[in-house]
């Protein structure tokens, strides 16, 4: 069964009077209702390639079947959810395990789903079938010249197949570190580094960024080459303009004020790249906002009050990206979860109350500023999600909708019960 638009707008119409009533209840508490609308409507978060099947731990894998066994399905899958909450217009390839042979054919597919290409993402994490050096001991950082450049030379051809596909930035993210106290030298590894990424940089085409995501730890326990911000700063302000740091919020170590990290990026002119997920330990890559929804209010606070202070555009100025796992729930229904959690809390960052905040900071009142950031975040926002859902053309409730046509019993239907997406 292919989801056709007059299931979403039956379904829509049944819940339709149900949700106008609280539409217009919201629309009476918050100033400024059509504008968040406005903005809830343009936004759009990209979802990975990698993110459609069911994810794994080191210790096993559960699948619950219909799996995209291919781009081509990816692709569908993403267009799938995207009809679902008209936010999801943008697919992320990762290379290897993306292969695109057919360019033209995969364009049109993806613009038939109404995607667009994300950032790319190269892996130099892992050694590929056939391939001539081992990145046991890094990629960009190690020690031989001739394994740097093997993963340089990956990074270019990246790029290559990109600029075919329409993309604009490249996302590098390293496991490159140490394991054991000795085993590097942190200097050089760093020099290394820089001298390669130097080398993709000079690669990327004028209209293109280059994004350095770090992670604080995992797979290497004991030092990471780009483990921290500053440590992303000091690579992307080297390299040039077009170089940005990514944050990804499950790469920090515990307790880290990722709002105050975000804030900071963004004065700096050095946000690029956003990864969304959360967690409860390390990097959990669990569904966006359930573990610390207050948190993500709190970042998105920063985003919104950073952008605006540099007259950002937000839908295009910063990359968005849902980078999760799905170890026990349907990969969709997960994603779909994680959407609306970082839609509602964009729509609470965009109704703070930012004249009245300005000048309870401006006299310190503590008490005062509290309250308004949690008037905002209080606030029951679904509403305005919803109606931007309908305004796009998609279901006010998502996840009902893949329910009530069973689409995950279809798609095991087409694809059958043992598929396996790749790289996962
Ligand atoms: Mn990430």
């Amino acid at each position: 069964m292919k989801l056709e638009n007059y299931h979403i707008e039956s379904h829509n119409s049944e819940l339709l009077a149900r949700h106008e009533q609280r539409l217009s209840f919201v629309k009476s508490e918050v100033a400024d209702a059509e504008y968040i609308i406005q903005k809830l409507v343009d936004f759009q978060i990209a979802i990975p390639s990698w993110a459609l099947g069911t994810g794994g731990t080191r210790f096993g894998r559960f699948s619950s079947g219909g799996e995209p066994r291919n781009i081509e399905e990816k692709i569908e899958d993403i267009g799938l959810l995207h009809k679902l909450n008209g936010s999801s217009g943008a697919i992320s390839l990762h290379i290897p395990w993306d292969t695109v042979e057919n360019t033209a054919g995969i364009k049109a597919l993806a613009a038939q789903n109404g995607l667009k290409f994300d950032a790319m993402n190269s892996n130099t994490f892992q050694d590929q079938q056939g391939q001539a050096l081992s990145y046991k001991f890094g990629s960009l950082q190690h020690v031989d010249k001739a394994v740097r450049q093997q993963s340089i030379n990956h990074n270019i051809e990246v790029i290559r197949q990109g600029v075919e596909l329409g993309s604009n930035a490249l996302t590098v993210w390293l496991a490159d570190g140490s394991c054991f106290p000795g085993q590097l030298n942190f200097r050089n590894a760093f020099q290394n580094t820089l001298e390669s990424l130097t080398e993709i940089y000079a690669a990327l085409p004028a209209d293109w960024k280059v994004f350095v995501e770090y992670k604080a730890f995992e797979p290497n326990f004991y030092s990471t080459t780009v483990g921290d911000w500053g440590q992303s700063l000091l690579y992307t302000s080297k390299l040039g303009p077009k170089a940005f740091t990514l944050v990804d919020l499950g790469h920090h170590l515990p307790n880290a004020n990722i709002e105050q990290i975000v804030a900071l990026l963004l004065m700096e002119g050095k946000l690029g790249g956003f990864h969304f997920n959360d967690s409860k330990y390390g990097d959990d890559d669990l569904t966006a906002g359930s573990m610390k929804p207050y948190q993500l209010f709190l970042i998105f606070n920063e985003l919104v009050e950073g952008m605006d202070a540099r007259g950002m555009i937000h839908k295009d100025d910063v990359a968005w990206m849902i980078d999760a796992s799905h170890n026990v729930k349907d990969p969709l229904e997960d994603l779909l979860q994680s959407v609306e959690a970082i839609m509602i809390a964009y729509a609470q960052a965009l109704s703070v109350d930012r004249k009245a905040l300005q000048e309870a900071q401006a006299v310190s009142d503590v008490v005062r500023c509290q309250e308004i950031l949690q008037q905002a975040f209080r606030t029951d926002l679904r509403a305005l999600v919803a109606e931007a859902r309908l305004r796009a053309g998609a279901a006010l409730a998502p996840v009902e909708v893949f329910r009530k046509y069973q689409i995950r019993a279809e798609l095991i239907k087409n694809r059958g019960n043992k598929t396996v997406a790749t790289g996962l």
